[in-house]
């Protein structure tokens, strides 16, 4: 490829001269049945003798020629888009935690029946077939997944949204357990090449990184000022489409990848020999490489910066190229066109890029640039923790991306002349609401740039929105309340339905109709039904069924036996301290003792199963995961727990892992401590399939409860209040110490039992539990959540009484599709409509 990008004339949607032109109709009009299509892909598209059966080959077959059907819609929706002088919006996101396509491009284009008829001839089903295709694995856990809800929702509303990402080349690591702890492996997920996503080396970009700035006037006397030096790395694009539901809309998810320019490595390099310069190109390639596994900031990685300005600046060129081929240089109404929404603040460069780029590259004044900027910017936050908030050195800054640095000074210091003058008696404002923060080694605060920068700042659920108001941008809200706004998320249906729980979604189509899977408020008809025996029967015998097949899950990846008649207990999440796996353990521990105690009587048997993974260099998470997996040994290997008692870890939890696991769950663990949790959204997924919450007045789980209904929830805990309260003078020592239970368990877990030869390998984490400074109250909870699982217990016993209730949370949970979220991002900040 060329390395010279023309960035003013690539960019060009004008179609084909009409003499070679193939229309969307006449190319569609080309294929044949999809079982002849699969046939031809597999002979010709891949050359595979398929006298020697392999599913991976048909596989592919198969996923290319659903793939060639989506393109004529993909191929007018891109036109429409293209043409519409309707606001666009673009949501820019370091993660897409896509899973597989598949099975959803599929259920989407209405082609169920047409594959299965088509693996007929190979003997396989379409779940099988399904299998064999890897994860894409681009996010972390609710962050990167919830961009991918919304991408969904977006195409099912016919919603004019592109998606932007980086397209890396591993993804989330997989994780192993070995020896009850933790192992990372690369999650190489492009290594049998990946059928979704098409190239489009047209529309590559560069992106500067290093040099620095010089200031002249240009010929009409005007300041300006060129970023020098330094070097450029090329950002190749590769689309993948994200299909709407039946609707003739074909979205697309633009991810970059990052390549060397050809000078890049000459004129670098030229001092060295040419297999040096050639082989030199890995350093630019490595800014796309790898995904960053943590879920909390990591600070100061200057890699991951260079991530983020990449994605910032290749998608604000690419979307600045479209409108400049199309109006010009007039950037009048660019502000009112188009919104990009920021998620979380990885992609905050955004502000000064835009900036930069109007300015510099389009040669609009201050003024100017900042009305526009601040017309189209809207930035989602994502956590209430405050050590999580981004914030990179003004060292890193300067030296990786100086002209960017220059500009957030600027925004800075007419920033601090607003407050000055809104704030006179305030005399900590100005440092407390600079965007940098002073000291020995000053830092940039994303949170803030993103704010100052924005028209509109959202929570993702409403304590949490609530909370960002009175506390972490207290003074933000106070100087412009009008921008803050709360977004409560919610999930796909399709896929966390319709799509995973097949018996569920015929249930469901038999008793209200199909409407629910593109209006999830039609889920309400459902609560007619929750006193009908006969509906209880059929609700119970496809939750056996899900519990079956996530059995077989259990089985094969851990070697356990789940009992089906047993409660199924789950906990699937990132593994983080707020998130208290610890708190689960512990009532798994209390439930050993009663058994050992001989304590049983009323007891329901249950299956705890545990998943999710700990950040590489997050020691204390690490730690959580080997104590869950040797307390884990220790009950599944003692015979006199065996009726009663099961605990797992479920290694390497994903998405295709969710799509088994939460069909099946009957319990959802949902117990942060209250104000930590932004929203949770794993939460919404078990609700919509039927399970109970066991949970704190925390995130998302505050609404889920007013939605079905507080009889109809296992409420527990302290909320965000009273935790507030708590840490003024918390003793988990005496807590312990004057309850029989606690003690005992305590006695269980210090004494060694889980750690027999490995003496005091969990210190750490019962040092922690016993500290009066202890933020995450894990002590100051167990004893309501014991007597919550007691409820638990009891409800279970009742097996009707349990259906209602399950049926009923399904019934309440229209409010948590990303439809309803997706529809009031655009209403309340997009002002975008549906392009149909
Ligand atoms: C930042 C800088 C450097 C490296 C990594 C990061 C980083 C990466 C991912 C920081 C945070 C994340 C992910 C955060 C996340 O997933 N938050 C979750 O977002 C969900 C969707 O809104 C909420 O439901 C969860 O409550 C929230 O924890």
């Amino acid at each position: 490829m060329s390395a010279s990008v023309d960035t003013q004339s690539s960019q060009s949607h004008e179609s084909v001269p009409s003499t070679t032109a193939i229309s969307p109709e006449a190319a569609q009009a080309v294929l044949e049945n999809l079982d002849r299509e699969v046939a031809r892909h597999l002979a010709l598209t891949l050359a595979h003798d398929d006298s020697k059966f392999d599913p991976e080959y048909l596989y592919r077959a198969l996923a290319t020629a659903v793939r060639d059907r989506l393109v004529r819609d993909w191929r007018t929706t891109h036109a429409r888009f293209a043409q519409s002088d309707e606001k666009k919006v673009y949501y820019l996101s370091l993660e897409f935690l896509i899973g597989r396509s598949l099975t959803n491009a599929v259920a989407n284009l209405d082609l169920d029946e047409d594959a299965r008829t088509a693996l007929h001839a190979y003997g396989v089903t379409l779940e099988e077939l399904a299998e064999q295709e890897h994860d894409a694995g681009l996010g972390n856990g609710g962050l990167g997944r919830l961009a991918a809800c919304f991408l969904d929702s977006c195409a099912n509303l016919q919603l004019p949204v592109v998606g932007y990402g980086l397209r890396y080349e591993y993804g989330m690591f997989h994780q192993q357990i070995e020896n009850g702890q933790q192992m990372e492996s690369p999650d190489h997920w492009l290594r049998n090449g990946n059928p979704w996503e098409l190239e489009r080396a047209e529309d590559a970009r560069r992106v500067h990184f290093y040099g620095h700035t010089e200031h002249y006037r240009d010929e009409e006397g005007s300041p300006r000022v060129r970023w020098a030096n330094g070097n450029d790395v090329l950002a190749l694009p590769f689309d993948m489409p994200v299909p709407g539901y039946r609707n003739g809309t074909v979205n697309s998810l633009r991810l970059w990848k990052a390549c060397a320019t050809d000078e890049f490595d000459l004129e670098e390099f030229n001092a060295g020999s040419y297999p040096e310069a050639v082989a030199a190109k890995n350093l630019a390639e490595q800014i796309t490489m790898v995904l960053y596994p943590n879920d909390s900031s990591e600070n100061g990685k200057e890699l991951r910066l260079k991530q983020q300005y990449f994605l910032v600046s290749a998608s604000l060129q690419d979307v600045l190229a479209q409108w400049v081929s199309k109006n010009g240089e007039d950037f009048s109404n660019f502000g009112t066109s188009n919104c990009f929404q920021l998620n979380d603040t990885h992609p905050a460069c955004a502000v000064p890029e835009l900036m930069r780029l109007l300015m510099d590259e389009h040669s609009l004044s201050w003024d100017a640039a900042w009305d526009i900027t601040t017309q189209c910017m809207a930035y989602t936050n994502h956590t209430l923790l405050p050590e999580a908030l981004e914030r990179w050195s003004v060292g890193l800054f300067s030296h990786l991306l100086p002209r960017l640095l220059e500009i957030i000074y600027e925004i800075n210091s007419r920033f601090l002349a607003q407050i000055a003058e809104h704030f006179p008696n305030d005399a900590g404002i100005q440092a407390r609401m600079s965007l940098v923060e002073e000291g020995e080694h000053p830092h940039i605060r994303m949170a803030y740039l993103a704010i100052v920068g924005s028209f509109s700042v959202n929570g993702v659920a409403g304590l949490h929105t609530e909370l960002l108001k009175a506390g972490l941008f207290g003074d933000f809200h106070a100087l412009w309340p009008e921008k803050f706004n709360n977004k409560t998320n919610g999930v796909t249906q399709r896929r966390w339905l319709a799509h995973c729980n097949p018996g569920l979604r015929d249930l469901l189509n038999e008793a209200i109709g199909d409407g629910w899977q593109k209006d999830l408020s039609r889920i309400s008809e459902l609560a007619s039904f929750a006193e009908d025996g006969a509906f209880r029967e059929k609700w119970r015998a496809v939750k056996q069924a899900n519990k079956r097949r996530l059995i077989e899950l259990v089985e094969r990846e851990t070697g356990v036996q789940f009992s089906e008649s047993a409660m199924f207990d789950v906990q699937v999440k990132r593994i983080h301290e707020y998130k208290r796996q610890l708190l689960n353990v512990l009532h798994a521990i209390h439930l050993y003792d009663r058994i050992l105690e001989g304590k049983t009587e009323g007891m329901v048997p249950r299956c705890i199963l545990i998943g999710g993974k700990a950040a590489p260099g997050y020691h204390v998470a690490k730690l959580i995961v080997h104590l869950i997996n040797n307390v884990s040994d220790v009950i599944n290997n003692d015979p006199r727990a065996n009726d009663l008692l099961k605990v797992v870890f479920l290694p390497n939890y994903r998405v295709s892992a969710m799509e088994v696991i939460c069909p099946a769950a009957e319990l959802s663990e949902q117990i942060s401590t209250a104000g930590k949790e932004a929203s949770g959204t794993g939460n919404m997924k078990f609700m919509m399939n039927g399970a109970l919450t066991i949970g704190t007045l925390d995130g998302a789980n505050i609404e889920i409860r007013e939605q079905a209904g507080d009889e109809n929830f296992f409420l527990f805990g302290l909320d965000a209040a009273e935790v507030a309260e708590a840490r003024k003078d918390y003793r988990p020592n005496e807590i312990i110490a004057n309850d029989a239970d606690i003690t005992r368990l305590m006695q269980l877990l210090e004494g060694g039992m889980f750690n027999e030869s490995q003496p005091g390998v969990f210190s750490m984490l019962t040092a922690g539990l016993r500290n009066p400074h202890d933020p995450w109250l894990t002590i100051a909870d167990l004893r309501s959540f014991i007597d919550a699982q007691k409820r638990v217990n009891d409800v279970y016993r009742d097996e009707d009484r349990w259906d209602t209730m399950s049926i009923l949370n399904t019934a309440a949970s229209g409010w948590f599709s990303s439809d309803r979220t997706i529809a009031q991002y655009a209403d309340e900040i997009w002002n975008v409509k549906a392009l149909g």
